[in-house]
């Protein structure tokens, strides 16, 4: 048996039920076979897959906290630091119902690839909790963060790791939790990113996941003789990846016509108004039919749906397996050329693999979406030089790295034969550096 299929056997073996995760190191290592054939003696005398799919250190933690009617609720926290090779260990923090220690493995091992692929120095890490922050007061997000940072506190620092936000965890999270830190621990530090300006935040951050999923999807359609501009695109989700997605798109000459949210989606012909959504689901929290109502001409569609509508290029910005076979075939049927990855496998295995053999360029979303990380990379550099930078600095850098990290994995997939196999090439791009990094430290 190949070292590759033996590491696959013993991951599933180890992990029964942790379905994402499986998913993840699967993708991963199935596209990692001809480096790993052509090193193979050394990698295994190493340990190095075993290593590299077993995280360094799994925290999990009870997180209880007062509800508004004076009930105390419970929650679980977890923080996952699975790979501190090359850097600090990096990642977001998720606050959904759907968490679990699965959803957080998954998200910390594709972490570790991405945070190398922006070529910063960052190692690979997530955490989050199953709480729930829909139809919950301010005060009780407040709660809730400062609970949640009573334990994380012990086990991150600016220089041995830093969260950020994700999913259910923006500004006002991040706010909560770098309040509670610097009082329990009595120190002013750069610990968590995606901060507000006025507290050390980096110019930009907030924006940089969708902005940098456009750079990153403008060059990819340039290389291959495609113009962005003038390109109808569908994006899913209405968050943060979303909303700066959409923003982006028509600054470069595009026209994004959807969105979507956990209850249903939006086709808006003449295109998303930004400065509405994002009064609605930033400002107002509210659900995407307020958007409908005061946009006669948009149409609200319950359930899912979002990838029936005809584009050229579909931005899945929502979640994980939210774009499924049946999904990739409607694309396909409809003429797509392009799929890029705002959220974190967003698309199932078997809908990259049609995709991919269908000709539509794919590129996943350790790499598409690491303009968020990248911009965090850049807010811990403003931090440590007690410094801030303007926002065209740090957009200025956020555009060269993307661009830098779509040649890289274009560079990576041809080297190793599999040209325009943008999966293959950023899985092998991200691996060999933490490999190195892995090798040249021993055994630790
Ligand atoms: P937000 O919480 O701001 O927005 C998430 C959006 O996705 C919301 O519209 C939400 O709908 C929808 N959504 C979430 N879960 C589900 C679900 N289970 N089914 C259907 N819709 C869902 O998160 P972000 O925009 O920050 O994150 C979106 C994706 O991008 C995630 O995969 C995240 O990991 C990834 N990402 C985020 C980065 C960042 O910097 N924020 C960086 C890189 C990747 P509703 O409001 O109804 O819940
Ligand atoms: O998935 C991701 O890359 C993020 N949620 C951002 C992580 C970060 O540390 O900025």
């Amino acid at each position: 048996m190949s070292y590759v299929d033996e590491v696959l056997e013993r991951v599933k073996r180890q992990n029964p039920s942790q379905p994402e995760f499986l998913q993840a190191v699967q993708e991963v290592l199935e596209s990692l076979r001809s480096v790993v054939e052509k090193n193979e003696e050394r990698y295994r005398r190493d340990a190095l897959l075993e290593r590299l799919t077993t995280p360094e250190r799994v925290i999990v933690f009870s997180v209880p906290w007062v509800d508004d009617n004076g009930q105390v609720q419970l929650n679980r926290g977890y923080r996952v630091q699975f790979n501190g090779a090359i850097g600090p260990y990096k990642g977001g923090l998720r606050f959904h119902p759907s968490v679990n220690l699965s959803v957080i493995k998954f998200l910390g091992f594709e972490q570790i690839f991405k945070n190398s692929l922006t070529g910063l120095p960052m190692g690979g890490a997530k955490g989050g909790s199953d709480f729930d922050p829909k139809g919950r007061s301010d005060r009780e997000i407040m709660a809730f963060c400062q609970s949640f940072m009573t334990e994380l506190c012990r086990h991150i620092g600016p220089d041995t790791d830093v969260p950020a936000g994700d999913i259910g965890v923006g500004g006002r999270e991040i706010g909560y939790l770098f309040g509670q830190y610097k009082k329990i621990r009595a120190a002013f530090q750069g610990v968590l990113t995606g901060k507000g300006v006025a507290y050390g935040g980096s110019l930009a951050r907030t924006e940089a996941t969708g902005y940098g999923l456009l750079y990153l999807t403008q060059e990819m359609l340039r290389c291959n003789g495609h113009d962005l501009s003038g390109k109808t695109v569908a994006v899913s989700g209405a968050g943060n990846v979303a909303l700066y997605a959409i923003q982006k798109a028509w600054q470069l000459g595009a026209k994004p016509v959807t969105c979507s949210d956990s209850s249903g989606w939006v086709y808006d012909p003449e295109g998303i108004d930004v400065a509405l959504l994002r009064e609605v689901k930033e400002v107002r929290r509210q659900r995407l039919t307020e958007y409908v109502k005061a946009r006669p001409g948009a149409q609200y569609h319950s359930g899912k749906g979002v990838w029936s509508i005809k584009c050229d290029v579909a931005l899945p910005c929502a979640t994980q397996n939210e774009l499924g076979i049946e999904d990739a075939k409607l694309l396909v049927e409809n003429g797509c050329i392009a799929v890029a990855e705002g959220a974190n496998m967003p698309t199932t295995l078997e809908a990259t693999k049609y995709l991919q053999e269908q000709g539509v360029l794919f590129c996943p979303g350790k790499a598409a979406n690491a303009g968020g990380v990248a911009t965090s990379g850049l807010e811990m550099s403003q931090n440590s030089q007690r410094r801030s930078w303007s926002f065209e600095k740090v957009d200025g850098k956020l555009q060269e790295i993307m661009v830098g990290i779509f040649h890289n994995l274009d560079a990576a997939a041809r080297e190793y034969g599999v040209e325009g196999d943008y999966v293959a090439g950023a899985n092998i791009a991200g691996f060999l550096k933490v490999a190195d990094a892995m090798l040249a430290q021993g055994v630790v």
